[in-house]
């Protein structure tokens, strides 16, 4: 069978790739992922500065596999690093290259854009319009008129195809405006849905304490808990943006959760909780087992199924 896909006309040999954030921070990291099994790689969201991030311990897996809460708060080695991984990257490699931005304001998204714009290169830019967890920011996603005035700045300026990377939204006024508003802009050609549910609390019960230490406990949600809500954005974003592409992020942890996406629209999937835990050989087992689950069904390749969840 054949897991192969295209995002923003560029080809990947199989759908899956990290989620941002997840083991890309670093050259380190980022070798990793050219090293496995993946079909793509993206890297941490980059700020103009290079940040610490918040204090630690700022993730942690939640029990019995139910998923993660991190507040790492945008650790990252500051943009210009990540233009020069992208400069010396080797694009001759089958895996195209995301680079993920995330300004603390419109200005430094510009600047940033403007950068990596100018050095041309053959990397697809995706604003992070979601980080839950950089204290006194709020997540612009969840500002309809901010996003689209970031947009109307953005979209020209990248000129070629981006993606944005999206909070979960929980009603369907909000897929409606929000798809109304990515709508406008021809060269955002895909959304990638979900970054995590934020500002969840988990709290020890032995030692009725939070569990992370940024925020009083607070942190994005992520893994198993939240594949239903990340089904729901990529299905509800898939039917309301004809023309666009769609990438799943949420609750991947085997073959099966990855088809599901795909059966909500998903043209890519990626991965966060799992590959954090697991490492990154957890491409190559999840390949194997969606190609054993499309065998077992009957299908050849994802377009026969992408999209194609049924209703009652
Ligand atoms: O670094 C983070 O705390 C972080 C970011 Br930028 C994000 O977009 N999503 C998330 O769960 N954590």
């Amino acid at each position: 069978v054949d897991l192969s896909t295209k995002v923003a006309g560029l080809s990947l040999p199989n759908l899956l790739f990290n989620a941002s954030g997840v083991c890309c921070q670093t050259e380190t990291d980022l070798k990793l992922m050219i090293e496995s099994e993946s079909g793509s790689l993206i890297t941490k969201s980059a700020t103009y500065e290079y940040r610490e991030g918040n204090p630690s311990p700022r993730y942690l897996p939640l029990p019995s596999g139910l998923g993660s809460i991190n507040s790492m708060g945008l650790p990252n080695e500051g943009y210009e690093y990540y233009l020069n991984f992208a400069k010396n990257y080797d694009y001759s490699s089958k895996k195209p290259l995301f680079i993920s931005l995330s300004g603390l304001s419109l200005a430094d998204n510009v600047k940033m854009c403007e950068a990596f714009v100018a050095a041309e290169l053959p990397c697809v830019l995706e604003v992070n319009f979601s980080c839950p967890n950089v204290p006194g920011k709020p997540q612009l996603g969840y500002d309809m008129e901010a996003m689209e005035s970031a947009l109307n700045v953005l979209a020209p300026l990248i000129k070629k195809p981006f993606g944005v990377k999206l909070p979960p939204y929980f009603d369907i006024a909000h897929f409606d405006t929000a798809a109304t508003i990515f709508n406008k802009f021809d060269n955002l050609v895909y959304v990638t849905c979900i970054n995590s549910v934020g500002n969840g609390l988990a709290i020890d019960f032995e030692t009725e304490s939070a569990l992370i230490k940024p925020k009083d406990g607070f942190g994005g949600l992520g893994g198993l808990m939240v594949l239903n809500t990340a089904l729901a954005n990529v299905n509800a974003f898939y039917r309301r943006l004809p023309g666009k592409q769609v990438i799943g992020v949420g609750g991947v942890t085997s073959g099966k959760e990855v088809f599901l996406h795909v059966l909500a629209g998903a043209s890519a999937v990626q991965i966060g909780t799992t590959l954090k835990e697991e490492g990154p050989t957890v491409f190559a087992r999840i390949n194997k087992e969606l190609t054993d689950i499309m065998i077992a069904k009957g299908y050849k390749s994802l377009d026969e199924f992408r999209g194609k969840v049924k209703t009652l």
